[in-house]
């Protein structure tokens, strides 16, 4: 490895400033948490009780805590139905104290505890309790940002939600803070339509569950209602690997999706100039006790994508699949159909081996017409560890690809690498955002 071209990439790459396209963060207006106070439904959660209480850690914890049939064990039940704090006492105990932390997830909040200057190997968690409770929220959110070189977080807004309607619904101007951009996503109307129709009815949309009278166009009367209302950066819904789109089917259930779908989703973000993301291969609930920890991933098929590629080449589809074993073909798919724009190393993907090898054939087979990371944070903090990370990673896999171009005769201007870093971790987004009309 050329060492002087690697540490211009970093050093240039350090600089860049992030847009991170998928979270799960909320500006503070939807109701932040307060580090000590378990109470108030708060969306966006900050702090060390979250940051241990992560859905990741979950599955990590029962990894490690006395069988289900030994003396002394924890049920997900009983461990659901402790408060945060308890829930984050253990984690830290079991995973931390206990052993070194070694997992992405554990090296994370390392990280995250030394960039905020408090030494990472605390016996309890008393000082950060009381340093967290110190903070002024909005101080913070600007702090954080800063140590992850992002300057701007998309949301992930779910009208379906009843907890995040109703913020909306009280506060027009809840999304009014520039730091953080709104997405429309609406996985009941495909995956639920069942659920969605129930919500829908009770909202007073003439809707039936056979899709029978004005059904399609009282749900892109919902959609286009929330896209007023929240004025999204791009539609999303995320799909079971199992998902088939056959419009032709004879199939009723396979026939409805494929209405859903077509007429509802991808013809309002045509209308509306907004990208659709789609979000592919969570096996959700396959442990229903472990509740948000309990969601697992499957394979998908990538001719479904193609199907759905090729019937709207008017819409712009930002793809991320779950699978490792998927990675190829979709970057296959996306030199095929332009409207493909692959994104993300999402969820049990968003590990230093994984990016690393994604991103690397992402780069090879693609150029960098593709977004290579989201964060997919739930708790503000971890856009630290998980940007300094993915930045890290981004810039040695690019630098790979220019040390072959200078082997081959070529040589890489800083503005040449700046104007790729640019495009990876903000231009390419940008361009295809600013594309639509809002
Ligand atoms: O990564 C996660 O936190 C998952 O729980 C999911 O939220 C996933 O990212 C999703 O957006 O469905
Ligand atoms: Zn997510």
């Amino acid at each position: 490895m050329d060492d002087g071209l690697q540490q211009r990439v970093e050093q240039i790459a350090a600089s860049i400033p992030i847009t991170d396209i998928h979270t799960h963060l909320y500006s503070p207006a939807f109701g932040a948490s307060r580090p000590g106070d378990p109470g108030g439904d708060p969306l966006l959660l900050w702090g060390i009780d979250e940051l241990l209480a992560y859905h990741y850690f979950v599955d990590e914890v029962f990894r490690v805590l006395p069988a289900r049939s030994e003396p002394g064990s924890l049920g997900p039940a009983q461990f659901w139905a402790m408060p945060v704090a308890d829930r984050a006492d253990l984690v830290w105990q079991k995973l931390f104290v206990e052993r070194p932390p070694v997992s992405e997830a554990c090296v994370g909040v390392v990280d995250v505890l030394t960039a905020l200057g408090l030494e990472p190997d605390e016996p309890d968690l008393t000082r950060y309790r009381s340093w967290f409770a110190a903070r002024d929220i909005d101080a913070h959110i600007d702090e954080v940002m800063r140590l992850a070189g992002v300057t701007k977080l998309v949301m992930t807004n779910e009208p379906f939600t009843d907890l995040e309607r109703s913020r909306w619904l009280e506060n027009p101007r809840v999304a009014d803070d520039p730091r953080f951009a709104p997405v429309v996503r609406v996985d009941p109307i495909v995956e639920r339509w069942p659920e969605a129709c129930r919500k829908l009815a009770a909202w007073g949309y003439g809707v039936a569950d056979d899709l029978s009278g004005d059904t399609i166009g009282e749900v892109r009367r919902f959609l286009d209602e929330w896209i007023e209302r929240a004025r999204p950066e791009y539609l999303a819904c995320s799909l079971s690997p199992g998902y088939r789109h056959e419009p032709d089917s004879d199939d009723p259930a396979l026939h409805d999706f494929a209405r859903l779908f077509d007429e509802c989703l991808v013809a309002t973000a045509r209308e509306h100039g907004l990208m659709l993301a789609l979000m592919i291969g969570a096996n959700r609930g396959i442990h229903p006790e472990m509740q948000i920890a309990g969601d697992g991933l499957g394979k998908t098929d990538i001719n479904q994508l193609v199907s759905i590629a090729r019937t709207h080449p008017d819409v712009t589809f930002l793809v991320t699949l779950l699978s490792r074993e998927d990675q190829h073909e979709l970057c296959v798919t996306a030199r095929k159909f332009a409207n493909i724009l692959p994104f993300g190393c999402w969820w049990y993907l968003n590990t230093t081996s994984q990016i690393r090898e994604i991103t690397r054939m992402r780069l090879e087979l693609l150029g960098t017409a593709f977004i290579p990371q989201h964060s997919d944070a739930r708790v503000l903090e971890q856009l630290i560890y998980k940007w300094r990370q993915s930045r890290r990673l981004i810039g040695e896999c690019l630098a790979e690809r220019y040390i072959e171009a200078e082997r081959a005769g070529l040589s890489v201007s800083d503005a040449a690498i700046e104007a790729d870093l640019d495009r990876l971790l903000r231009g390419n987004y940008a361009a295809r955002i600013s594309a639509g009309v809002h």
